[in-house]
């Protein structure tokens, strides 16, 4: 079955790369503030490093069947290599370039940060596919996310990043195809009681105590936004924008936009998780067509 897993990653991978596409647009405050539903940011949309690593996992996954740690190190590497300014964070192009030399991912990503290694929001960024690979397994997504998260970001929060976004895609697919949907907000608690003890857990539990209907930039002053890019600051957030948002990725897309902080990352979680939640008629073909093609 697995060209239906693949259809399902490359869904969520167009909701992904879209978002992080659009998000890109309004990287300067002064657009944020004019940002207009009326008004789509001009073509071209140039995609970043949430996109080309999110491609690198979905190269693995359909190559391999699984999440083979070695050969997705080779992926982001070469990824890497061949584009380095899609705006990669800092330690993320630090670990790439140290794997490009030939140092083993499991060093180089170990030693990152004084050897705690990374709890950028990079492995999250990264992870809906994987959720749309294993959708409706949720111990195989909690097992593939973290090796996914492992190779660049071996801090637990790092990893708590990637599986609770992997989980959020999967509970998404999974909604769509109910024909009793359940409540939104079981996309936060279904999410939050299967990761491991964590900052990220513990940010996702307080979002679902949040009513849906709250005014986002309120929630994002309780929760962050992801100034800091980190998996703590970033992933509760956008869970709680996406359960609050699964019928529409426009206004999935804008409103998350509207927030501000790390708006390519925000979109490109937020999108990802609600391209699944929509089916592929949610992601507009002008906005496909917006963003520049994939380079696989
Ligand atoms: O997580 P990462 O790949 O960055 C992703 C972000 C997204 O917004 C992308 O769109 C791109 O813009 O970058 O890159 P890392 O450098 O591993 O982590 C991001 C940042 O989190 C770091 O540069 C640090 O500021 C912070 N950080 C940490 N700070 C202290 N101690 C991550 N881990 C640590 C840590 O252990
Ligand atoms: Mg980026
Ligand atoms: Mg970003």
């Amino acid at each position: 079955d697995n060209p239906e897993r693949s259809a399902r990653a490359r869904l969520a991978l167009e909701g992904l790369s879209v978002g992080d596409a659009f998000g890109q647009q309004f990287f300067f405050p002064w657009i944020v503030e004019r940002a207009d539903e009326n008004c789509l940011p001009a073509p071209r949309w140039n995609y970043t490093d949430d996109t080309e690593m999110a491609i690198g996992i979905i190269q693995v996954l359909e190559e391999a069947g699984e999440i083979d740690q070695a050969r997705l190190a080779k992926r982001f590497a070469e990824r890497y290599l061949a584009e380095p300014d899609r705006g990669y964070g800092a330690g993320a192009i630090d670990l790439l370039k140290r794997m490009a030399e030939g140092i083993h991912w499991t060093d180089a990503s170990r030693e990152l940060f004084s050897g705690s290694g990374s709890f950028g929001n990079g492995a999250a960024m990264r992870a809906a596919p994987i959720g749309a690979w294993y959708a409706g397994e949720p111990d195989t997504i909690i097992h593939q996310a973290a090796l996914s998260a492992e190779v660049t970001h071996s801090h637990v929060e790092g990893k708590a990043g990637a599986i609770a976004v992997a989980l959020a895609a999967s509970w998404a697919h999974e909604w769509r195809q109910a024909a009793r949907k359940p409540p939104a907000t079981e996309l936060l608690t279904s999410t939050a009681e299967r990761l491991p003890k964590s900052e990220v857990r513990r940010g996702i539990e307080q979002a679902a105590n949040i009513p849906l209907k709250t005014w986002p930039f309120e929630v994002a002053s309780e929760l962050g936004c992801g100034h800091q890019i980190t998996a703590q600051d970033t992933v509760p957030f956008c869970l709680w924008l996406a359960a609050g948002q699964l019928k529409n990725y426009c206004t999935a897309m804008w409103t998350t936009a509207r927030i501000g902080g790390d708006i390519d990352t925000n979109c490109a979680i937020v999108g990802g998780i609600v391209a699944l939640a929509t089916g592929p008629d949610g992601v507009p073909d002008q906005w496909r067509a917006h963003r520049e093609a994939l380079r696989w």
